[in-house]
């Protein structure tokens, strides 16, 4: 064995010893699906997401060649975790009394945190591997979501799975519940070779989304998903996209739950992703009625942060509006009045929507 298969061979163990499920090499090429994300975001379907659109000193988008922002970077090892548990799928739950958190975000720590953790031991275990006078010295960066990478066509050319029409990476035995996670390095690895795309002619996804927010296999417009809307999108919601959110009210699931992929995935062993108390389809009155110290305990180091209180309120309301189930409308009554904006003004869409309501 050569010295860089040996280096393969260490990372990939040290990738396993971490607990990731899944780990391989794609080379830091600007693979041909990257040629799609100028028009991606020339098309606004970013949304508000504006760190998608950083630039380089010649305007050229980053995201879009790795060469612009880490010239350096010969190969990237990708790992991915299973975050799945033993658990309904939204499609499975129909109690209209409460919501729907996504699966990823039921964890007792946020992913960013348990999966950086051990994408650094894999990183410190390729720094030695590699001799410390080598030449050029290794140079290596580790990313979760943060980096300017677009994570899913590098796993995609890792081999860890192939990018679905619902636009997530997926493993032909574990699915989609996966967090990935990226090191960039200087060391010239052989590459995995790609995934093969197992979709075929199936549009599960597509037909299921209740947005229309993948507008073709493998397009996906931000500002109509549920996801972007829930977690990402500040202040208030357009009015067009309330109703298909549903009783969702942070992230979404369904194109994902639908995917035959996932019929059997299994669960994960990582017990960071062990669900929190009551956030497994979560009763909306809980969410709307919790206090600034409630909202600071129940999700302290969870990934429900992002959207704040003021946006996790302003969903529940929302699919309060949605659930069809009249016993709502006192508390929504109250909600009309609330101090806070967006909260008040969803508040009286959802009351008026329950009233026309026929279920
Ligand atoms: C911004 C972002 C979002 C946005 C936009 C999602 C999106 N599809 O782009 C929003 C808020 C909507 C979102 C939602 C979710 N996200 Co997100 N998100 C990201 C983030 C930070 C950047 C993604 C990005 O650059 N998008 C830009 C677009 C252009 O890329 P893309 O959709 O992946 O499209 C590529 C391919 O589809 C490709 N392509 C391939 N073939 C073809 C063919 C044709 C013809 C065309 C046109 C294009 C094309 O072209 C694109 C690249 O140019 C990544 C982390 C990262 N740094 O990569 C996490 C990430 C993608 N998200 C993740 C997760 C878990 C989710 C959710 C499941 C969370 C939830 N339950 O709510 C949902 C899934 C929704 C969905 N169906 O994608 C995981 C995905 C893991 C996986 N198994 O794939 C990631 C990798 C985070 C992580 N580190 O684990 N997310
Ligand atoms: S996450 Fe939900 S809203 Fe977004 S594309 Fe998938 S099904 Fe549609
Ligand atoms: S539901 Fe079907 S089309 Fe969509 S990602 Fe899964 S296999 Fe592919």
């Amino acid at each position: 064995m050569n010295q860089i298969s040996d280096v393969k061979t260490i990372v990939k163990r040290a990738a396993e010893q971490a607990g990731f499920d899944l780990a391989g090499i794609a080379p830091a090429a600007d693979a041909e699906e990257l040629e799609h994300f100028p028009e991606w975001i020339a098309d606004g379907h970013a949304g508000e997401m504006k760190y998608l659109e950083a630039r380089d000193d010649h305007g050229s988008l980053k995201r879009a060649s790795l060469g612009r922002v880490a010239p350096w970077a010969r190969s990237v090892v990708v790992c991915a975790i299973n975050y799945n548990t033993e658990n309904p799928y939204s499609t499975e739950v129909h109690d209209s009394t409460r919501g729907w958190i996504s699966r990823y975000a039921w964890s007792r720590e946020d992913y960013h945190d348990a999966v950086l953790r051990r994408l650094k031991q894999v990183e410190a275990a390729l720094h030695q591997a590699v001799p410390a006078e080598s030449e050029p010295t290794l140079t290596t960066r580790s990313y979760v979501d943060t980096g300017p990478v677009v994570e899913r066509v590098f796993a995609k050319y890792a081999g860890v799975g192939w990018i679905g029409k619902n636009t997530c990476i997926i493993n032909q035995k574990k699915g989609s519940w996966l967090f990935l996670g990226v090191i960039l390095t200087s060391l010239e690895l052989a590459p995995d070779l790609p995934a093969p795309d197992r979709c075929g002619t199936c549009t599960r996804c597509i037909d299921a989304c209740p947005t229309d927010a993948i507008l073709a296999p493998y397009q996906l417009d931000s500002n109509k998903c549920i996801s972007y809307l829930t977690i990402e999108k500040r202040g208030s919601i357009p009015g067009d996209l309330r109703s298909g959110m549903g009783r969702h009210v942070f992230g979404c699931d369904i194109c994902q739950d639908v995917c035959p992929w996932n019929r059997k995935a299994p669960a994960a062993t990582a017990p960071e992703f062990d669900p929190r108390p009551g956030l497994v389809n979560p009763a909306l009155a809980w969410l709307v009625e919790m206090s600034v110290e409630e909202f600071r305990e129940a999700f302290r180091g969870s990934p429900i942060r992002r959207t704040k209180r003021s946006g996790l309120r302003r969903n529940a309301v929302i699919a309060m509006g949605n659930s069809g189930n009249r016993e709502f409308l006192s508390l929504l009554d109250q909600l009309a009045a609330d101090e806070d904006q967006t909260v008040s003004e969803s508040a009286r869409w959802a009351r008026a929507k329950l009233r026309t309501s026929t279920e």
